[in-house]
C-alpha cells in the first residue's frame, strides 16, 4: 500500500484499464480512480476496448472512455504507467497488448482469488468485497477529504454491484462503513439503485423469461442457457446480461447456479455462483477460468451443447468429491 501511494504521488501519466465485459466494479473502480487522479492534478485516462452495459450509463455518460488506438495517437511516444483494476489476469485486460508492454510500470489492484500478481506493484486482497473498496482504501490513505460526491458515486456503484446490494458474504463491516462514509459525501444511493436494479428494459425481461424457460436442476446445482439467437431476437447486447445467473442460484437447496452464455459460435462464457460452501473459483479453474469462491467464470471454445456437457460432468464430480452426490 505504501508503495502504491508513493507511485501515485510520483507518477504523472496514468492509463486506467480493466477486464472485458465491464461490470459495475470494473467501471466504478476505474472512474473513481480516474476522477481522483484528475483531481490531484494528474493526467489520467480510462481505456477499454469494449461495449458498456446500459444500466451503468448514468455513471460513464459524462466521461470520455478511450479506445487503445485513440490513446496511442494521443500519447505518441510519451511515457505512461498502467493501473489495472479488478482484473485477475494480465491476458484479460481489454486493451491492446502493445499498450501493456509499453507501460513503464503496471499497478495491479484487485480482489480476484485467481489473481497471479502480474503487476510491478500489486495490491491484491482476495476477500475484499470489490476493487472499488480497495480503491477507496487507497484514497483514504492518501487523503480522505479528497473523496467527493463524484468519486463516491463511482465507488458506491462498484461496491453495490459486486456485493449484490450488500447481499453476498463478501460484504463485511468494512464495506458497510465505506458505504456510510460515501453517503455522507452526498452520494444519492436511491438514484444508483434505480439505475442499476429498477430500470430494466421490457426486452431484457422478455429475454430473462426465455432464459428461465431453459432452467434445469440437479439436486445441488442448477443451470440455464442463453443462446446468441435469443440476444438477437430481443435486441439485447451480450454485455447487458450480467445479473441473469443469479436466478439459477436463488433456488432452495441449490448451492451452485450456472449460466451458459453463447457469445458467438463455439465461444461459450460460463458464469458460476455459489451460496455457502462450494468454491466455484476451483470449478472455473478446471476450464482455465477463475474469479472468486462465490462467483467465477470461464470461456469454453466448443459448441454450446458440448460445453454444457463438460461442465455438468465436472459439477457432478465436484459434488461427489464433496460428499453431495445427486
Ligand atoms: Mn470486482
Amino acid at each position: 500500500m505504501k508503495d502504491i501511494i508513493k507511485y501515485i504521488k510520483d507518477e504523472n501519466t496514468f492509463l486506467i484499464t480493466s477486464h472485458a465485459s465491464p461490470d459495475g466494479d470494473n467501471v466504478g473502480s476505474c472512474l473513481g480512480m480516474l476522477e481522483f487522479l484528475t483531481k490531484i492534478g494528474k493526467e489520467a485516462y480510462y481505456v477499454l476496448d469494449d461495449s458498456f452495459p446500459q444500466n451503468l450509463s448514468f455513471l460513464y455518460e459524462n466521461y470520455k472512455i478511450y479506445e487503445s488506438e485513440e490513446i496511442k495517437e494521443l500519447l505518441k511516444e510519451r511515457p505512461y504507467s498502467l493501473i489495472a483494476l479488478d482484473c485477475g489476469d494480465i491476458k484479460r485486460l481489454k486493451i491492446e497488448p502493445d499498450l501493456i508492454e509499453g507501460a513503464s510500470l503496471i499497478c495491479n489492484i484487485d480482489h480476484h482469488k485467481s489473481n497471479n500478481n502480474f503487476g510491478t506493484l500489486n495490491y491484491v486482497v482476495d476477500n475484499a468485497s470489490s476493487t472499488s473498496e480497495l480503491v477507496y482504501n487507497i484514497l483514504c490513505a492518501v487523503d480522505e477529504n479528497l473523496i467527493d460526491e463524484k468519486i463516491g458515486i463511482a465507488l458506491y456503484t462498484g461496491l453495490v454491484t459486486d456485493t449484490g446490494n450488500f447481499m453476498f458474504e463478501s460484504a463485511k463491516d468494512s464495506s458497510l462503513i465505506m458505504a456510510a462514509k460515501l453517503l455522507s459525501k452526498g452520494v444519492d444511493k436511491q438514484k444508483i439503485i434505480r439505475s442499476i436494479y429498477q430500470s430494466n428494459s421490457f426486452d431484457y425481461l422478455k429475454l430473462t423469461a426465455e432464459v428461465m424457460m431453459t432452467l434445469e436442476k440437479e439436486k445441488h446445482f442448477s443451470y440455464m442457457i442463453l443462446e446468441s439467437s435469443m440476444l438477437k431476437k430481443h435486441s439485447i447486447d451480450y454485455n447487458d446480461t450480467e445479473g441473469l445467473v443469479n436466478h439459477a442460484l436463488n433456488i432452495d437447496g441449490v448451492e451452485v447456479g450456472v449460466l451458459f452464455k453463447e457469445q458467438s459460435e463455439n465461444v461459450v462464457k460460463v458464469s458460476f455462483r455459489s451460496k455457502g460452501w462450494a468454491n466455484v473459483n476451483e470449478i472455473a479453474k478446471a476450464f482455465n477460468g477463475g474469479g472468486h469462491e462465490r462467483a467465477a467464470g470461464c470461456t469454453i471454445n466448443k459448441p454450446i451443447d458440448q460445453a454444457v456437457y463438460s461442465v455438468l460432468e465436472k459439477l457432478r464430480e465436484y459434488m461427489k468429491i464433496h460428499g453431495r452426490s445427486n
